[in-house]
Formats: structure tokens, C-alpha cells, sequence
């Protein structure tokens, strides 16, 4: 077999492949268009013959990067820039990514939004033994779909210094209906220059106590740096941060995109923040969204959308004439981040420009979103649900899922095959992006919207369905970070 990708399927490269995608073709099935995640991924730990396979290393290691206007700021990364290289591969690809730890700390690396095998999942004590400083560790899997990807660690608050940067799986069918390419990853930063985020979670912690039943959180509007009064959200984070940051850069200092007028740019927009939902919009500019979490949702036309940490959207947009910030708000804080669009000469505008565009309707995937008819799972009622409550509150600093913090948890169960409904209530006051391990959810409620990262509403519940096809231990958690690590975590398990 050539590649493990739908196209191979439908062009009949049928007699290789494996027993799942098989299984998952019988001729009763409706064919799905090419670019379809396949039903269940590909477990194998070494490349299958004639499969590509893309070979990467990264280096985590203590160094100095420059953020811009003179900020320079110690930090951890993987080789010498914030965000890392890009890893980039094609959907069915197999990748061997080669990690060195040289950091003064165990670390792992999680794939964030790949369907891949559970002993490459990169979570400490559940895929597998932290690496150790000083040593090595080598993740092996298949990626199967395509989509805007990124990887960090799972340890602590590491993901809050600069250990991220972008994975990319393109599709091979997909017509590349743009000129240009534009990453664009959006963090909240204070390693370095600010508290650290040992620390920050250390004060977190020792402000932590136990969860109390009922509505939690408080308004802390009247914090330096926080600003959430004009949130339309309700309480989108508990810290405020030193900088935002786009690619690694300070509004002060941002980095500049050049294309030519009138081409058309596809924008792959990443939050790696871990504490900061951002607003987005570049200025003078609609942007139509086309994909959420790497995965084709229908045309959806805005001029401003939110991006919550661990979410990742695709625009595209059609570059005018001049120069253009690129904004991302730090939602309910006092901040923001920036990068230009440029296609002509002229003065860049000032690093606290407002786009108007960020004043106007926000487009919120998981209210405004339907998956596109290819990225639908078939149609199916679930076999089981499970209720999923989130808890917590600011004061003592504490939260969990239904009702336990993360190592008192009882994990949620899944036989194989199953066809299993998460139902996810929020009873706390502030939003969580809730993440899933291993798969990608289905929204029944937004006709299938596909997501692998779904932020969840003060008091808001969301209905989210995954098929049961990639057996395993998985992570399913809040992506604030201090969040997850001061108890709002759990495992799926099949039995
Ligand atoms: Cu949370």
C-alpha cells in the first residue's frame, strides 16, 4: 500500500489495506468524498511497506528568545524559536519524531488533534513514563487525517513556556484553492519576563482546596489586567499575561506577511495560549472559514471569530491593497497580540490598533459551525451516553470532573465499536475548552460538526459524540492549562 488515505481506498488499492479500513468499507456503505477521515486509525508501530514515512527531531532545551522590542526572554522551546519548526507530512503519512530532552525536567510530547495510536499520545502515567532529562524517546505513528495540527508537552505547565509549535497534514485531494499560506500561532507569554509558570501554578495551588458543589468562579474584573465586564463569553481566564504574542513576537515588534493584492491566503490559525481565548480579526478583511479543528466545516463567512487555547481554524481571505493588522484580542483582559498582512509599501499601523471588525458579530465554532457533508461520521444513534460535569471554582482554586479532581477521578468507559454521546455540562462560571484525546468529536447538534477541542459556556452543556474505533487510554481534559493541572482531567478507557 502506497498511503493509508481514503483516495487509496476509493481508487482500489483495496487488497492491502488493513482489517479496519476494510471492515469500515463494506459495499452497503455509502461512498464518502476523498478527503474523509477514515473510520478508525491506523495502530501500527512501524511503517507499513511502501508507506511515506517523515522523519523529525526536536530538541526541548533551555534558551533565550527574542520576542521583539527588546524583550528577551529565557525560556524552554524545542531548538532555538518560538513557536518550534513546523512538522509537516501528508494525510496516511508515517512520522518518527526523534525527542531529546535536554531540559532540567521530564517532559513528553502530545500530538494535538491527531487520531493516532495510544502509545505515541504523549501523557505521563497514561501512554507512557515521562522522558526523563537527558533522555530520548521516539514517537511513531500514522497520521491519518489531514488538518492544522500543533504539538506540546503534557507535563506541568510547560505548554505555558515556549514548548509549541505547529504540525500540518495536508490533504492529498485537497484542490488548493489559494495562492499563499499563512500560520499564524497565538500565545499568552510571561515565562521569562513575567511570573513563571511554575510558579503561577504553584500559587495556584496553594490556593487550592476542595470542590464545592454548585456554581463556582468569581468576577475578577477588577484585577489588573483582566477585563471581564466586556467579555460576551463570561470568564475566559484567571491570569493576566506580561504579552500576547503572534509567532513568537510582540505587537511592538510583530511579523509581517507579504503576498500579492488580490491573492488568496489561507490562513491556519492555531491557540497554543494556555490561559487566553483570543478574538481574531484582520482588518478591512472577511474571513471564510473552512475548516475547525482541521476538519471541513460548510463556508462560513465573519469578521471576527473566537479561537480558545487548543482550537485551531482555517480561513481564507482575499489580500487587499496596503498594509493590514491581523488581531488577536485577548478576550475578558486587558491585551492584545498582532501581525500584518502586507501587499504594498506604507507605515505599519500602531501595536494597539482596533480592528472594527472585532466590535461586530464573533463567530463561535461550536454555535456557528456545521461539519461539511465529507467531514460527516455516518449517521447513527449512540449506543451509550455519558454525563460529564465539569465543577469548579476560583476561590479555594479548584477543578474537576463530576465532582473528583484528576487522580481521585473514576474514569469514563467505552466498549469497542461503540457509538458513545458525551454529555458535557458546564456548572462553573467561567468557559473550559474541553479536549479529547485520540479522536474527533461529532457536535449532533450542530450537524456533525467535527472538533477534537470544544469551548464550553459558563453554565453551558454541549452534546458531543466520538465512534469508539481507537482502543486505549485517553486524556479528556480542560485546556486551560492550570486548569487541567490543578484537577480538571480525566481518561476515556475501553473495556
Ligand atoms: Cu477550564
Amino acid at each position: 500500500m502506497v498511503e493509508v488515505s481514503r483516495r487509496s481506498v476509493l481508487i482500489g488499492g483495496l487488497a492491502a489495506l488493513g482489517v479496519g479500513v476494510l471492515g469500515a468499507c463494506s459495499p452497503d456503505r455509502p461512498q464518502r468524498p476523498e478527503s474523509s477521515p477514515l473510520p478508525g486509525p491506523p495502530l501500527q508501530a512501524s511503517p507499513k511497506p511502501g508507506q511515506k514515512v517523515v522523519e523529525a527531531s526536536l530538541t526541548a532545551r533551555p534558551v533565550a528568545v527574542d520576542l521583539g522590542a527588546g524583550i528577551i526572554a529565557n525560556t524552554w522551546a524545542y531548538g532555538d524559536e518560538v513557536p518550534g519548526r513546523v512538522v509537516r507530512a501528508t494525510a496516511g503519512d508515517f512520522l518518527r519524531v526523534n525527542v531529546d530532552n535536554q531540559l532540567p525536567a521530564p517532559t513528553t510530547v502530545h500530538w494535538h488533534g491527531i487520531r493516532l495510536r495510544n502509545e505515541a499520545d504523549g501523557v505521563p502515567d497514561v501512554t507512557q513514563q515521562a522522558i526523563a532529562p537527558g533522555n530520548r524517546f521516539v514517537y511513531a505513528f500514522t497520521a491519518p487525517d489531514a488538518g492544522t495540527h500543533f504539538f506540546h508537552p503534557h507535563v506541568g505547565a510547560q505548554l505555558d513556556r515556549g514548548l509549541y509549535a505547529p504540525i500540518i497534514i495536508d490533504d492529498p485531494a485537497d484542490a488548493g484553492d489559494y495562492d499563499a499560506e499563512w500560520i499564524v500561532v497565538l500565545d499568552d507569554w510571561t515565562d521569562g519576563v513575567g511570573k513563571s509558570p511554575d510558579q503561577i501554578l504553584a500559587d495556584f495551588q496553594a490556593d487550592s482546596g476542595p470542590l464545592k458543589s454548585g456554581m463556582g468562579g468569581m468576577d475578577h474584573s477588577s484585577m489588573p489586567g483582566m477585563n471581564h465586564g466586556n467579555s460576551s463569553l463570561g470568564d475566559a481566564g484567571d491570569v493576566a499575561y506580561p504579552h500576547y504574542l503572534i509567532n513568537g513576537r510582540v505587537p511592538e515588534a510583530p511579523t509581517e506577511f507579504r503576498c500579492r493584492p488580490g491573492q488568496r491566503v489561507r490562513v491556519r490559525l492555531i491557540n497554543a495560549a494556555s490561559d487566553t481565548v483570543f478574538k481574531v480579526a484582520l482588518a478591512d478583511h472577511t474571513m471564510t472559514v473552512t475548516h475547525s479543528d482541521g476538519h471541513r466545516v460548510n463556508d462560513k463567512q465573519t469578521g471576527a471569530l473566537y479561537v480558545a487555547m487548543g482550537e485551531r481554524y482555517d480561513v481564507t481571505i482575499t489580500a487587499g491593497d496596503g498594509v493590514f493588522p491581523l488581531v488577536a484580542a485577548a478576550e475578558g483582559k486587558s491585551g492584545q497580540a498582532l501581525a500584518l498582512l502586507r501587499t504594498a509599501s506604507g507605515q505599519a499601523p500602531p501595536s494597539t490598533i482596533r480592528p472594527r471588525e472585532l466590535e461586530g458579530p464573533v463567530l463561535l465554532g461550536a454555535d456557528d459551525l456545521a461539519a461539511a457533508e465529507s467531514a460527516r461520521l455516518p449517521d447513527r444513534d449512540p449506543d451509550t451516553t455519558l454525563k460529564v460535569t465539569l465543577n469548579g471554582q476560583m476561590s479555594p482554586f479548584a477543578w474537576g470532573i463530576n465532582g473528583k479532581k484528576y487522580g481521585q477521578d473514576t474514569p469514563l468507559t467505552v466498549r469497542p465499536g461503540q457509538r458513545l454521546r458525551m454529555q458535557i455540562t458546564n456548572s462553573t462560571m467561567m468557559v473550559h475548552p474541553m479536549h479529547i484525546h485520540g479522536h474527533t468529536w461529532s457536535l449532533p447538534d450542530r450537524s456533525g460538526l467535527r472538533k477534537d477541542t470544544v469551548l464550553i459556556r459558563p453554565m453551558g452543556r454541549v452534546n458531543v459524540d466520538l465512534d469508539a474505533d481507537n482502543p486505549g487510554a485517553w486524556a479528556l481534559h480542560c485546556h486551560n492549562i492550570y486548569h487541567m493541572e490543578t484537577g480538571m482531567m480525566t481518561t476515556l478507557r475501553y473495556a
